[in-house]
């Protein structure tokens, strides 16, 4: 039997065929590269390519070398145009190569679900929860600031909160907030150069075992705390710290050391069994791939926006959970919402999901921006059902932005040598 109508479907399908991409940079407070690719149907996809930092590295790569080659292409290609980019480019990996494929890999998904009529997680494999786990930031200057954020934090309902302290001596620190909002958030000053900060492992390493303490003084062993030493440590003194926090029984303890030693982790697992998360700089499972395969930790902190989208966070989520290794992906609010939607379709199919960094500023600003209706209620984040992604970019919006230059700060110790942000 002939049916005119599969006919139909089978050449309409057939014949799609990318027609344009734009990429737009920036966003309220913040320079977000987000690239929309339309087919010559008019169905749209978007995917993230930020790179805190170095903003128009990212779109640049897009513009000048990725959409080109784009254009033509069959968006239901993912796998293929992936493979394109990744051994096209010969000089492989690094975090602007991988933001830029990852963005293209992202909103070809998008426009793949949206063909389908499915949500993205259905297409890797359908949900394996209702609502996936997430963590807030609560900082302090000391630790009395600090409990009254986690406090703040609680009563929004969050179940998972990542604990920053300021450090007495040592007056500003990663991840401890300002007076104002901006530094809490993590923006960096959008002019001059980089801001310095000072560090001192004496210091940290006396003062913050008795943060922990007194953390589960007063909020008893239920709430799961993370802490973030951000590369700060050498792998004897990380070893040592980690020992030392057992009793406090964290969720996790991230990037206690350089994230690019592949066995600085090795000491630390010899004399603790604090889990570990580390990742969010790695941009390839060729970054992890060892210390995976030693079982050297326990959270890989990958991102959709740095390691090349949905296909390549994908492949290393599985490969994580051949080695009992959860995902608990980075999500920080120099990635745009597109990445939050992206790893949010992940989290709801990976069968290894742990928890996801939650720090999407929610401003009516970003809101118009990236409209969706993926949301969050008492710290779980519950995904839109709506096909593809759930999410876009209004066009519109997205003009009244541009790049603003700015910078991470710097780390220097008290003696003036460099150090580790
Ligand atoms: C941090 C990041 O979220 C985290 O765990 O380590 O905020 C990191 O400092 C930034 O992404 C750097 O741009
Ligand atoms: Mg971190």
């Amino acid at each position: 039997m002939f049916y005119w109508s599969e006919t139909i479907v089978l050449l309409w399908s057939y014949a799609v065929k990318i027609a344009s991409a734009e990429v737009f940079v920036g966003g309220p407070g913040k320079n977000y590269v987000t690239i929309k690719i339309r087919t010559d149907e008019g169905v749209t996809g978007v995917g993230d390519a930020s790179i805190n930092g170095r903003g128009l590295l990212p779109a640049t790569y897009l513009k000048e070398y990725l959409i080109p080659c784009l254009i033509g292409m069959d968006p239901r290609k993912t796998e293929d145009i992936w493979q394109y980019f990744y051994r096209g480019a010969y000089f492989r990996r690094g975090p602007v190569t991988m933001a830029a494929i990852g963005a293209i890999d992202m909103a070809l998904w998008d426009i793949k679900g949206k063909i389908a009529g499915l949500p993205v997680y259905q297409l890797l494999g359908g949900p394996s929860r209702d609502a996936c786990l997430v963590y807030a930031h609560a900082t302090g200057s000391d630790v009395e600031a600090l409990l009254d954020s986690i406090t703040h934090y609680q009563a929004e309902g969050y179940k998972a909160i990542r604990i920053q302290c300021g450090i007495p001596g040592m007056p500003e620190g990663y991840g401890v907030a300002g007076d104002d909002e901006d530094t809490k958030h993590f923006i960096t000053d959008f002019t001059g150069l980089p801001k310095t900060e000072i560090w001192d492992t004496e210091k940290y390493l006396r003062f913050m075992p008795g943060v922990f303490e007194k953390i589960r003084e007063r909020f008893g062993f239920d709430l799961k705390i993370l802490h973030d030493v951000h590369h700060r440590l050498r792998p004897r003194e990380a070893a040592a710290f980690a020992k030392e926090v057992e009793p406090y029984r964290l969720f996790w303890l991230e990037d206690p050391t350089p994230a690019d030693d592949q066995s600085a982790l090795k000491l630390i697992r010899q004399h603790s069994t604090v889990p570990i998360a580390i990742g969010e700089v790695f941009n390839s499972i060729w970054d992890c791939k060892d210390m995976m395969e030693q079982e050297l930790f326990d959270f890989i902190r990958v991102s959709a926006t740095i390691a090349g989208g949905i296909t390549h966070l994908r492949r290393i989520t599985d490969f994580a959970d051949m080695h009992h290794i959860r995902t608990g992906f980075h999500g920080p609010p120099s990635h745009s919402p597109i990445s939050m939607a992206a790893q949010a379709h992940l989290n709801r199919w990976a069968p290894n999901f742990g928890i996801q960094e939650y720090l999407v500023l929610g401003t009516p600003e970003c809101d118009a921006l990236f409209p969706s209706d993926h949301h969050m209620k008492n710290g779980m984040f519950y995904v839109s059902d709506a096909p593809g992604l759930g999410i876009d970019i209004d066009e519109k919006e997205a003009k009244r932005y541009s790049h603003q230059a700015h910078y991470h700060p710097i780390v220097r110790l008290e003696d003036g040598t460099m150090w580790n942000y």
